[in-house]
């Protein structure tokens, strides 16, 4: 592969994946295409080597702007979506266009032009919630809120597109990630954030503990490139953190690490249709050689410090559209 193009490059996992790729293939061309809605943010590439990376502002829900960002490349990887579920509540339109209407035309581009690797980036939440045990790929999708079943959607198009044409499409199915550069919107630069203004932490309160397991952005990124190199066309991967912690451990954690105690905890309305929990099984991305390298105490501890060291990158995201935001969300939601 000599180059490549990553849709949402300028968002979290998507330019883990860039500064991933260059520096572990020296010969390697990356082109980003990124619509730059609020979560993408072209200071998350600023460490990129400019000689070997180019960027390209474009909409995957525009068929002719993607095509061309496509040609005389051998691969796509998308991650270009709407991805926040308490913002797909509020509304979902812009989640149908990107994760589903943007995912045929990627597809569509890609047979015009022959692609040779297609990878679509998708999520542990298509399956739904499980109590007990983990999903397998094999297992049915049955996603629970409006960013899930998009997601699910796009997958069934990219699935239905390669058994009717050969599209060599390969899907990955990622945990809850977390490290720097994530927006934040989602639970935990919000809570460190919050924190490090001495703002109180919303906590999701429906009586459950739900759970959630935590994969590091590298991890992730670097199992989306065993499955986009090693995969076989029309299989689906998960890509696990094995990292499964309950929302007030994980929170808990923070506050420490944060030098706070419970008393910053604020107990807020839960979202409707919350999933319980997400875990699932990487046995076979495993086969593929992929194992995850951070280890979860030193992952957070690390995290935690680059939020509050790089309070540069995230203080004009907070007080600009995440100001907004925020009020809508969460005003009168305290119990
Ligand atoms: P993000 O919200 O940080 O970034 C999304 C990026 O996509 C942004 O740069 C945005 O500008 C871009 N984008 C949105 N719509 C676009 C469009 N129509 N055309 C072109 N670009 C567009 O997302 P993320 O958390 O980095 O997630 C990346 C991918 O990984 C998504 O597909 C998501 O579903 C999946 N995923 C995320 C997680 C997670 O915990 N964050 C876990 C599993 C899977
Ligand atoms: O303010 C909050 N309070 C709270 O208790 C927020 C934002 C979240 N939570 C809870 C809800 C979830 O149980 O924390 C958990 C994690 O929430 P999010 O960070 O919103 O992530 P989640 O809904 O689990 O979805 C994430 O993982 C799968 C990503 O946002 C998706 O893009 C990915 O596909």
């Amino acid at each position: 592969m000599k180059k490549i193009v990553v849709t949402g490059g300028a968002g979290f996992i998507g330019s883990a994946f860039v500064r991933y790729s260059l520096r572990t293939y020296p010969d390697l061309h990356v082109v980003t295409f990124d619509k730059l809605t609020y979560a993408g943010n072209l200071e998350n590439l600023r460490d990129v080597d400019e000689s070997r990376h180019t960027y390209i502002q474009g909409d995957i829900a525009d068929y002719d702007a993607i095509h061309g960002a496509m040609e005389g490349c051998d691969a796509i990887v998308n991650f270009a979506a709407d991805t926040h579920v308490d913002r797909s509540i509020l509304g979902a339109t812009d989640f149908i266009s990107t994760n589903v209407t943007g995912v045929y035309n990627i597809l569509e581009a890609a047979k015009a032009l022959n692609t040779e690797r297609v990878l679509l980036v998708s999520t542990d939440e298509i399956y739904g919630s499980i109590a007990e045990g983990s999903f397998v790929e094999t297992d049915p999708q049955e996603p629970k809120n409006p960013y899930s079943a998009s997601k699910a959607g796009g997958e069934l198009i990219a699935l239905a597109h390669h058994n009717t044409f050969g599209t060599p499409v390969m899907i990955t199915r990622g945990s809850n990630t977390y490290g720097p550069y994530q927006y934040p919107e989602k639970i935990m630069p919000l809570f460190i954030t919050n924190l490090a203004d001495d703002e109180k932490v919303p906590l999701y309160s429906g009586g459950e503990n739900n759970v959630r397991d935590w994969l590091y952005v590298d991890d992730h990124a670097s199992g989306i490139d065993t499955a986009l190199r090693h995969g076989s066309p029309g299989e689906v991967y998960n890509v696990a953190g094995d990292n499964e912690r309950e929302n007030i451990v994980l929170t808990n954690r923070i506050l420490e690490l944060c030098g706070k105690d419970d008393s910053s905890i604020q107990l807020v309305k839960d979202r409707p249709g919350h999933d319980f929990r997400y875990s699932i099984d990487a046995s076979k991305l495993h086969a593929l050689g992929w194992k995850p390298q951070m280890d979860w105490d030193k992952g957070i501890e690390e995290t935690v410090a680059w939020y509050q060291d790089n309070e540069a990158w995230w203080r004009p995201i907070k007080n600009g559209e995440f100001k907004e935001y925020y009020k809508r969300q969460y005003a009168n939601r305290e119990v």
